[in-house]
């Protein structure tokens, strides 16, 4: 189904030779996950964030917070990469095969980008595969195997944590670094499927923008981002993707 895509647009990502790409909750939404701030079905839509993804909150009440992390946990574990994950691995792999790059910086803590055979990918928010010992620091992968308790413990007795990073919490230095040289070396920035909300990522379009990068936003609807973004096509990420990148980079037969 043709898009808001026009010849230009198609041109522009065609000629993109660095590409940045900010991922957000919308993008896994069409895998079944659901996002944080949609009114009706958003995680947060019955809970406040601030009860859950805390430090303060996994202190104050452990149980409720690992509880509501598994049941994601499991969720994930059962998603499947979408449209949209399928299409920036693609732009990824097209890019390497010209000697390009496409960076992947991605806010959701699901792997579907690697799923889906994304590598280029820092995952800013952490991931819900890793808990952590909060006392030894121990790490662990976690798939989709039932927990024995609520929260889950460490040998050395101490409570295992999500790998994700929470408000309040510092993201990994060496991944700002990593991004913060991409956004002064990329042609092309996209923010997709994120509300454009939560710090730093949130910045990044700017920084983009400061350092001469075109910059898009994809998203179901406005957001804070889309004023300051060149192009801010409206719709479903997995749609768009799709289009964008079979026009930018038809498949050859034979
Ligand atoms: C579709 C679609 C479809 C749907 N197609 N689109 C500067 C200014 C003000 C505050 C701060 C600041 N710097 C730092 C802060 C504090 C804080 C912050 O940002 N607060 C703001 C809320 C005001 N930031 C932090 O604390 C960060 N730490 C930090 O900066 O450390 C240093 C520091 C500490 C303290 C003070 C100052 C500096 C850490 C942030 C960690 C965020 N963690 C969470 C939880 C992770 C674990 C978990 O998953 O539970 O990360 S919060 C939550 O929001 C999650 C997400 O990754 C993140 C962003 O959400 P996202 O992805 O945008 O989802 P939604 O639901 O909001 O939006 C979905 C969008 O998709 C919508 O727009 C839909 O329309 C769209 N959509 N379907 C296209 N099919
Ligand atoms: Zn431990």
């Amino acid at each position: 189904m043709a898009t808001v895509l026009t010849d230009d647009d198609i041109a522009m990502a065609r000629e993109a030779n660095f590409v940045v790409a900010l991922t957000g909750a919308g993008v896994s939404a069409e895998s079944g996950i659901p996002t944080f701030r949609d009114r009706e079905t958003g995680l947060w839509a019955k809970y406040d964030p601030v009860q859950l993804a805390t430090p303060e909150a996994f202190e104050r009440d452990p149980e409720l917070v690992t509880r509501w992390y598994d049941s994601r946990r499991i969720l994930c574990a059962a998603a499947k990469p979408n449209a949209a994950h399928l299409a920036l691995a693609r732009w990824e792999r097209e890019l390497e095969k010209r000697g390009h790059i496409l960076l992947l910086v991605t806010q959701n803590i699901d792997r579907l980008h690697h799923a889906a055979g994304s590598r280029n990918v820092i995952e800013l928010h952490g991931t819900l595969w890793v808990w952590r010992c909060a006392t030894c620091g121990e790490e662990r992968e976690e798939r989709g195997g039932a927990f024995e308790s609520f929260p889950p413990r460490c040998a050395c007795g101490g409570m295992r944590r999500p790998g994700v990073v929470w408000f309040g919490e510092s993201l990994s230095v060496d991944a700002i670094r990593r991004i913060e040289k991409a956004l002064k070396a990329c042609d092309l920035f996209l923010s997709i499927g994120t509300s454009g909300v939560v710090y730093p990522a949130a910045g990044f379009l700017r920084t983009a923008k400061d350092e001469c990068a075109r910059a898009i936003e994809i998203n179901r609807e406005p957001t804070p981002l889309s004023r300051h973004a060149d192009r801010s096509w409206i719709g479903n990420a997995g749609e768009i993707l799709t289009e964008l990148v079979e026009r930018a980079f038809p498949a050859t037969v034979g």
